[in-house]
């Protein structure tokens, strides 16, 4: 396929035309750590896709981010939405319990996000029921930045974190490295493979400073569409009922909320348990006879 025919493509594929099962809109859904380049690829993705001049949709920041303070939506084609979520600034269990929530579509859409702490994600999650559309079909698209490097005692946290996802959605997420130029890249990559992600696109986004369009970046975003739309396809058929997808991403979550609050007690308690057992130590009986 050719540039104008790749184009075609991606801005023609519809649900419609697959076993649709009642899903009507996908969700591109980014996700990541603050500061990656999801805004700027939303910027990046309408460029390609719209071939008009360089616009600003998602707001981007000189700065380590945490800019994007909302669940944004953009459409991108009649069936194709990309979401920028709230970046998360360390993995953290609230935060990630709250990263699960917004991956899984269970807060609603267009709205400031709040890291609400303990159970309070619980109530955010059950008052959201009523605004979110289950016939969305949920696809993660994780976006990491090259320029950051990725540091072999963070593998762990980042493998965690993309296994989640995977198990919430029942999609392995494509993983998108910015900052492509960057000597980390080869690394960052072979980290990533070691993850066992299957699909990795690294490219250079357009940026307000940089969007001279070349043929590269530019074939680059489409060939990443054609691959989504080829997943989308592939397991749109294994899913059940929209109904039924959205219950099962909502109980994962609730349980993962639940498993994190019993841990985060049972650590608590340990902690008081251990203090109380340690022996008075010569200072603190200092203090006490002093008193
Ligand atoms: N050179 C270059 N700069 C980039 C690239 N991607 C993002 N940037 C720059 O990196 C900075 C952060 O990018 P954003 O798109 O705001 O990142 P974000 O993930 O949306 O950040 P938050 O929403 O704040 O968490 C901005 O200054 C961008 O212009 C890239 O691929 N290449
Ligand atoms: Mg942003």
């Amino acid at each position: 396929m050719d540039i104008p025919e790749m184009t075609e493509h991606i801005k023609n594929f519809s649900l419609h035309n697959c076993d649709n099962k009642g899903f009507k809109r996908v969700l591109l859904q980014l996700f990541g750590f603050l500061g990656q380049g999801k805004s700027s690829f939303i910027n990046t993705c309408k460029y390609v896709l719209d071939d008009t001049e360089y616009k600003i949709y998602a707001d981007v920041k000189n700065n380590d981010g945490g800019n994007t303070t909302a669940r944004i939506t953009y459409p991108l084609t009649d069936t194709l939405t990309l979401v920028d979520n709230r970046g998360c600034s360390v993995m953290n269990t609230y935060e990630t319990g709250e990263i699960f929530a917004q991956l899984g579509n269970l807060l609603p859409l267009d709205q400031e996000v709040e890291w609400s702490k303990d159970l309070k994600l619980v109530d955010r999650i059950v008052a959201a029921e009523r605004y979110v559309q289950s016939s969305d079909f949920i696809f993660p698209i994780f976006v990491y930045s090259v320029k950051k490097g990725l540091a072999s005692q963070e593998v762990p946290e980042i493998k965690e974190l993309l296994d989640i996802a995977k198990n919430l959605t029942g999609i392995c997420p494509v993983v998108v490295l910015t900052h492509k130029t960057h000597s980390n890249l080869r690394d960052v990559r072979a980290k990533f493979e070691d993850m066992d992600v299957e699909r990795i696109f690294a490219l250079e986004n357009f940026t307000p400073e940089d969007h001279l369009k070349t043929r590269g970046k530019h074939e680059e975003v489409l060939k990443l569409f054609l691959e989504v739309i080829k997943d989308i396809q592939f397991r749109i058929q294994r899913f059940s009922d929209p109904e039924e997808e959205r219950e099962k991403r909502k109980q994962f979550v609730l349980r993962y909320i639940y498993e994190t609050e019993v841990k985060k007690r049972e650590e608590e308690m340990e902690r008081r348990h251990r203090n109380e057992q340690r022996p008075v130590t010569t200072a603190e009986q200092r203090n006490c006879t002093l008193q």
